[in-house]
């Protein structure tokens, strides 16, 4: 349980797969970190939270701890979670109860280790002793204290052993695979289960049992079925034609896919868990959903968005729009046909490597398709403390390439492909740095300059660069952002492709957060509150906007003519099947 409360899935916007890179490197599942890495992290957020409990409900620790295991979703949960509490509760408590703060009893117990000269610490201490004395020395005497409290030292447990921590941890190991949906009969891409790649990923598969039908499939004059799985079929009596035919076959319909990293799967930690003031039983009962998304909403994104958020009112809100459903509203026979094909962490090489084999599409079978293609800041983010960890141009370049040609060989003729050009990411400090993080609510004793040293200490953040009260590393990590664009614009200016055209756009944020501050809204509330560091619903909502916008004005030739037929098509089949 330790590794699931709140901050630790913050990190699961690193890569997660197992897999040698062309740079040589090795991602690691979870990155190691140093000084006790992310076991530290998930040590000092969750006795944070407990010990604000103490105060909240003028409890023991030990009460808090109950407390906090008890919000936990299912009997089995609660039961290793009292089983952990038990292993770490003696030191911890003897710790808290002197008025140490929630790192140094972390460092008792060794969740954290002092292996490099700082000691890493989160909160500013306040119902704490404060920190006059030497910081590794609290550090030393922690670890007597909290030996002393039970004669035995403290090891931090393997998780994934125990059983029903153990299937959680197959579904991250998911998480790095194939990036399929789990549920696919046919082997065709497409599911008709919602989690785990499905329907809130890609279109619904209408039959499961048939790889020749599918979102997207082109669609033959004479097929009275719903081959493509937009909700149109069947004949017109009146004119012996079918749907399908007289309203869809002979209109332009382009699937919309995005291939990308967290941002564009829209990566989202619901609040409360992290929120002192908010947990409750009711926190975490969407966890194994959430899990099961890689703490993901595709279905609320600004790529292919088309739920809206009265599902999951508690663990997320705000107004949906997406290039999905401009299209879809172009030409209603493009129902269904998106692909969310975005991986947390994704970088250039990750997606060369393994992410895009994900894509559906079939050149000679299925309708064109528009790809927007926006990996916009893993090449430069990562937890590494230099430069060298970065893409460099000339492999950023070539990557994208690899990319490009790639889809050349799978995309139907007459696609479309937009490729965006990275972020500059130094918006984030400055519009968050002395803002306080919800882990600090009750006190406001977290700002995010704090958040973002923790783990850079740790050397677990997922972006050292950017996530860095050093302004020198801030804007190396933009400047080496902007060249990669430049690569990339570079690219898209000289290269031709036999099955698609290739369109360079700058990435909408500029526009997305001068438009917001035109209508007085700040930047901060755009940003994800628990990791500060993706864009939020409201910034999805705007960016969908801005982005279609952006195309009109630019490439309007990208933009396929209405749909005479729309209305018709409403009014016969309504919804079309819905999702
Ligand atoms: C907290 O609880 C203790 C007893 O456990 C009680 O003496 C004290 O008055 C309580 N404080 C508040 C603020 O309720
Ligand atoms: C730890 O061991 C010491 C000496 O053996 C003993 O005096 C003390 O009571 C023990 N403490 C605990 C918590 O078991
Ligand atoms: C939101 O979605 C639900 C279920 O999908 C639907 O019943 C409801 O009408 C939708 N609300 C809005 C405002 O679109
Ligand atoms: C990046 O954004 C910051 C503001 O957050 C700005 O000062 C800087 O000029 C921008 N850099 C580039 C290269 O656009
Ligand atoms: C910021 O980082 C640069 C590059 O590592 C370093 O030279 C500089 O001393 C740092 N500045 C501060 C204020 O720590
Ligand atoms: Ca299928
Ligand atoms: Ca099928
Ligand atoms: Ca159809």
């Amino acid at each position: 349980m330790l590794q699931f409360l709140c901050l630790i899935v913050l990190l699961s916007s690193v890569p997660l797969s197992s897999c040698h890179d062309s740079r040589g490197q090795t991602h690691g599942r979870l990155r190691d970190g140093v000084n006790g890495g992310i076991p530290c992290a998930a040590c000092v957020f969750i006795v944070g939270l407990a010990e604000q409990l103490t105060e909240i409900y003028n409890e023991s620790i030990a009460q808090s701890f109950d407390r906090l295991c008890g919000y936990l979703p299912g009997q089995e949960l609660q039961d290793v979670c009292k089983i952990l509490v038990d292993e770490f509760a003696p030191g911890i408590i003897r710790l808290i109860e002197q008025k140490e703060t929630p790192e140094v009893a972390c460092y008792g117990v060794k969740a954290c280790k002092h292996q490099t000269a700082e000691v890493c610490r989160l909160f500013t201490p306040q119902a704490h002793k404060p920190f006059l004395t030497n910081p590794a020395n609290r550090v030393k005497r922690a670890i007597q204290v909290a030996f002393a409290a039970r004669n035995r030292s403290y090891k931090f447990p393997d998780l994934c052993k125990i059983p029903i921590i153990k299937q959680i941890c197959d579904i991250i190991d998911r998480w790095g695979e194939d990036h399929l949906p789990a549920d696919d009969l046919d082997g065709d891409y497409f599911s008709d289960l919602k989690t785990m790649r499905g329907t809130f990923w890609r279109g619904k598969d209408c039959d499961d049992l048939n790889k020749n039908i599918h979102p997207g499939r082109r669609t033959t004059d004479d097929s009275v079925f719903d081959t493509n799985c937009n909700g149109i079929y069947g004949i017109d009596t009146s004119t012996g034609h079918t749907y399908e035919s007289q309203w869809c076959s002979h209109t332009p319909q382009m699937g919309i896919v995005i291939m990308g990293d967290s941002a564009s799967a829209h990566f989202h930690i619901p609040p409360d868990y992290c929120t002192a003031t908010r947990l409750s039983v009711e926190t975490f009962q969407n966890l194994p959903m959430i899990l099961e998304d890689e703490f993901d909403w595709p279905m609320l994104s600004a790529a292919t968005g088309y739920m809206n958020d009265t599902l999951w009112k508690r663990d997320i809100s705000g107004p949906m729009n997406s290039i999905y459903l401009k299209m879809r509203s172009i030409n209603r026979c493009v129902h269904r046909d998106y692909q969310n094909l975005c991986v947390n962490g994704a970088d250039t090489f990750e997606m060369k490597d393994n992410i895009m084999k994900s894509l559906a599409r079939v050149a000679d079978l299925d309708n064109p398709v528009f790809i927007t293609l926006a990996l916009l800041g893993n090449d430069v983010c990562n937890e590494y403390h230099d430069l060298s960890h970065m893409t460099t141009p000339e492999q950023f370049y070539q990557n994208q390439l690899e990319i490009l040609q790639y889809l050349d060989s799978r995309v139907p003729p007459g696609s479309t492909v937009v490729a965006v050009g990275m972020v500059n990411g130094s918006v984030l400090y400055d519009a968050l740095h002395d803002r306080i993080h919800p882990l600090g609510a009750l006190r406001n004793d977290v700002t995010y300059t704090q958040l973002y040293d923790f783990l850079n200490c740790l050397q677990i953040s997922p972006c050292f660069g950017w996530m860095n009260s050093n302004a020198t590393w801030r804007s190396l990590t933009t400047e080496r952002a902007m060249n990669l664009s430049r690569a990339l614009k570079d690219l898209t200016e000289n290269t031709t492709f036999k099955n698609f055209k290739v369109y360079y756009m700058d990435a909408p944020v500029d526009k997305v957060l001068e438009e917001w501050q035109q209508n007085g809204g700040e930047i901060w509330q755009l940003i994800e509150p628990v990791d500060g560091f993706h864009p939020n619903q409201h910034a999805n909502d705007l960016t969908a906007k801005i982005f279609w916008d952006m195309l009109v004005q630019k490439y309007p030739e990208i933009i396929p003519p209405v749909n005479p037929f729309n209305n018709l098509i409403e009014e016969r089949f309504g919804d079309q099947g819905g999702y």
